[in-house]
């Protein structure tokens, strides 16, 4: 296979991906791109906000000084850096498929239009030789998870998939402790942006710890080069980036509007991929728009503190 290594995953030439122009001469010159997943688009945000919030993403990039890179399937093309059309497409269309890195091979060859989860972002953002990656929360294990086995690829692909990912942690809708465990043990480094609670996503803390804490881009920036060139692990580092307690969503409606979440999943029998978009989906009815105002407050903040960390790795770069 041609390309260079980068950890366990290889770059990978870019005609493999269909790589935006912009995007691509960003990679070229060595300036800061921040990738983006698309699940959050196609079925993490409710229509119509998401598409408005996906521009937001893109623009809060670019206001802090990087090339955004949003990736997604269009028609079986793997794209790296969507367009416009593309991204309404991925917002507005009934036919969207959620691809968890399992998926992208079929989905090609099926010529699908797709969404990009951590997972598969992360794996594909990595092998583009992109080095930081913003999303909301990530993917983890769910409670039940010692019945159901269902824990999200989410935590698997990031042992093996070297990039920098920038969250709110994970979501209360998860078992926490258990994600924190499972990231343990897969070596993916955790670390919390100027606090050592880890976030639960739509509050503030989870009440969980993490051991490491860094209060600059420049520091993360510094870790991660430390990471590459150590090149004694292939696995992502994690920046856990807190909402700030006064923008949390209310603790009370937050404990209700989750216990109900559980009860559906559990009503109708729902598993697999649909489990994590159904809670959310919960989540942004039942609240009243609440949980998506905070929603879109965290994403935003993640693709402002992304951008800074790949500004400042660039510099360090050149
Ligand atoms: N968690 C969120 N918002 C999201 C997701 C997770 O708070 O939009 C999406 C992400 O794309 C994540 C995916 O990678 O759900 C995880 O899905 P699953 O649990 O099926 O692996
Ligand atoms: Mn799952």
């Amino acid at each position: 296979m041609r390309g260079r290594r980068q950890g366990s995953v290889r770059v990978v030439p870019d005609s493999n991906f269909d790589t935006s122009d912009e995007v691509r001469s960003a990679l070229n010159a060595g300036a800061p791109v921040v990738a983006l997943e698309s699940t959050i688009i196609s079925h993490g945000l409710p229509r119509p906000d998401n598409l408005r919030v996906a521009r937001e993403i893109e623009q809060t990039v670019r206001d802090n000084g990087a090339v955004p890179a949003t990736i997604g399937m269009v028609a079986g093309r793997l794209c790296v850096g969507l367009d416009d059309d593309a991204l309404t497409t991925l917002a507005t269309s009934d036919d969207v498929v959620k691809l968890s890195i399992r998926d992208l091979a079929v989905a090609a060859a099926r010529g699908v239009d797709g969404a990009t989860t951590v997972a598969s972002t992360s794996a594909v953002a990595a092998a583009a030789g992109i080095s930081v990656f913003a999303t909301g929360g990530l993917g983890g294990v769910h409670r039940e998870a010692a019945q159901t086995f269902d824990e999200s690829a989410d935590l698997t692909t990031l042992a093996g998939a070297p990039i920098v990912v920038v969250c709110a942690g994970v979501k209360s809708i998860l078992d926490v402790g258990a994600t924190l465990e499972r990231l343990e043990t897969l070596g993916v480094g955790v670390v919390g942006y100027r606090t050592t609670r880890f976030p639960g996503f739509f509050v503030t803390d989870s009440g969980f710890e993490v051991d490491w804490k860094l209060d600059s881009p420049e520091q993360i920036a510094d870790a991660w080069r430390s990471h590459m060139a150590f090149g004694v692990s292939p696995a992502a580092l994690v920046v856990a980036n807190p909402l700030p307690e006064d923008q949390q969503l209310d603790r009370d409606l937050h404990d209700r509007v989750l216990a109900e979440g559980l009860n559906i999943i559990e009503r109708d029998h729902i598993t697999g991929k649909d489990v994590t978009p159904v809670l959310l989906e919960h989540f942004h009815t039942a609240t009243e728009g609440a949980s998506l105002a905070t929603n879109v407050r965290i994403i935003l903040a993640n693709a402002a503190l992304a951008a800074q960390i790949a500004v400042a790795a660039s510099r360090e770069q050149r």
